[in-house]
């Protein structure tokens, strides 16, 4: 470790912009950098000072330790009242015929197809459905609990929550212990997207602000829930915005220590109302990685969500300051192929997962939700797991 911080050192030396290296200088001391100092790093950092930054403070933290989990996911519905302009479902309600709705018992379905296997946790997260309402949800919550108590529930984005809550008239404390009543156990990071109002109320103007976002986490948080948080970046934001979206996480961090996961989410271009929005490119996109290990000196993690960024960006992401690549998702419905992510049905074997990350010299290890290490795959051999159906 000394020998990676003496060459990050030299580098920070060598830099001549004087911000730079003065930033520089904070990391290698662990201290926390500011507002100004996170702006300056998007505008003036190259991909390789940034990355080399970031992969130190990464080290630090985990070593080579990349953390997946073995999960799936169900996503309700694809009909939203919502129109969000990225998204490729906000399109759907006006011909709610066309998308799908599952039933408790459809959903119960697929919980029941991954019976006898090894996987840990369900992600659910959907449309905003008018007819999907608090007790429908909980209902399920309670059906998951019955079939399989030990299977760690993680649903709904504050969106979701903000509208079921107002239908049903009840407080965020009031509906977020029912439903934890039912079983919810813990809460995905979607729907933050940009927090700054300027931009918010040009994607999505309609659905929670962002003191509804983050109060709707602080109450989970505050019930002994924890969550994680995302940042839908890579089309009209500044990087004042990036960075404003890093800070007010980083501050309600500081208040209650609930999040485990910072995401931060690739625009994709595909049908939707953005379509003339160029993506960004993956330069950007790894220096966005790197400022996000930085600025989140609070965040444990760093998750890149492979079915966005394709596999091979995915494996670049862990030299940038990303140390978990969420999990197996087996997802085969359709919000992110819809937006055009490399991956149609995204779904990857664990032998595949572990592989993924052996491939660039990382330590592979699976993981539960809140981050208690199941197994470590440092020395595992893939061709072995291949032939066995518990890692298939
Ligand atoms: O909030 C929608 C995003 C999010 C597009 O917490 C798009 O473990 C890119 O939050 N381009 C929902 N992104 C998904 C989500 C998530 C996913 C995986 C893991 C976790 C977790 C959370 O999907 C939405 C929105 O930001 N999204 N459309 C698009 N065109
Ligand atoms: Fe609805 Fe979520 Fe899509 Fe917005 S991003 S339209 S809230 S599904």
């Amino acid at each position: 470790m000394e020998i990676k911080k003496s060459g990050v050192q030299a580098l920070v030396n060598a830099v001549s912009d004087k911000d730079l290296k003065s930033i520089g200088e904070k990391v290698l001391l662990g201290e926390r950098i500011n507002f100004q100092e996170g702006v300056i790093l998007f505008e003036k950092g190259s991909v390789g000072y940034l990355g080399a930054l970031a992969n130190f403070v990464r080290e630090k933290m985990h070593g080579d330790k990349t953390y997946f989990n073995r999960n799936f996911h169900i996503e309700p519905t694809n009909v939203c009242v919502f129109s969000c302009a990225f998204c490729a479902y906000s399109r759907l309600y006006a011909n709610r015929e066309e998308g799908w709705e599952l039933s408790i018992s459809q959903m119960l379905d697929i919980v029941k197809k991954y019976d006898g296997k090894p996987v840990t946790e369900v992600h659910i997260v959907g449309g905003v459905h008018p007819k999907m309402n608090l007790e429908f949800f909980a209902e399920l919550m309670r059906n998951i609990k019955t079939h399989r108590p030990g299977l760690h529930i993680k649903a709904f984005t504050a969106v979701e929550f903000d509208y079921m809550f107002r239908k049903a008239k009840v407080s965020v404390e009031e509906g977020m212990q029912f439903l934890h009543n039912a079983g919810l156990d813990s809460i995905p990071g979607g729907g933050a997207e940009i927090f700054h109002p300027d931009i918010r109320q040009q994607i999505c103007a309609d659905k929670v602000d962002a003191d509804g976002w983050l109060n709707i986490h602080r109450t989970a948080h505050k019930m002994g829930m924890h969550s994680n948080a995302t940042m839908l970046y890579g089309h009209i934001e500044k990087y004042e915005h990036r960075i404003d979206h890093m800070e007010r996480l980083r501050q309600l961090q500081d208040e209650t220590g609930g999040f485990n996961t910072f995401i931060p989410l690739k625009f994709r271009n595909k049908d939707n109302d953005m379509s003339h929005i160029p993506e960004s490119t993956v330069t950007e996109d790894m220096r966005l990685y790197a400022v996000a290990r930085l600025y989140m000196d609070n965040f444990p993690h760093i998750k890149a969500y492979w079915p966005m960024l394709g596999r091979q960006n995915a494996q670049l992401t862990l030299s940038f300051g990303v140390n978990d690549l969420d999990g197996t998702i087996d997802d085969t419905t359709k919000i992110y192929s819809m937006a055009g992510s490399e991956e149609q049905s995204p779904s990857l074997s664990t032998a595949q997962l572990v592989s993924l990350i052996q491939q660039v010299k990382r330590e592979p290890v699976e993981r539960d939700t809140l981050y208690n290490e199941i197994k470590n795959y440092a020395n595992a051999d893939v061709a072995e797991m291949e032939v066995n159906p518990l890692y298939n």
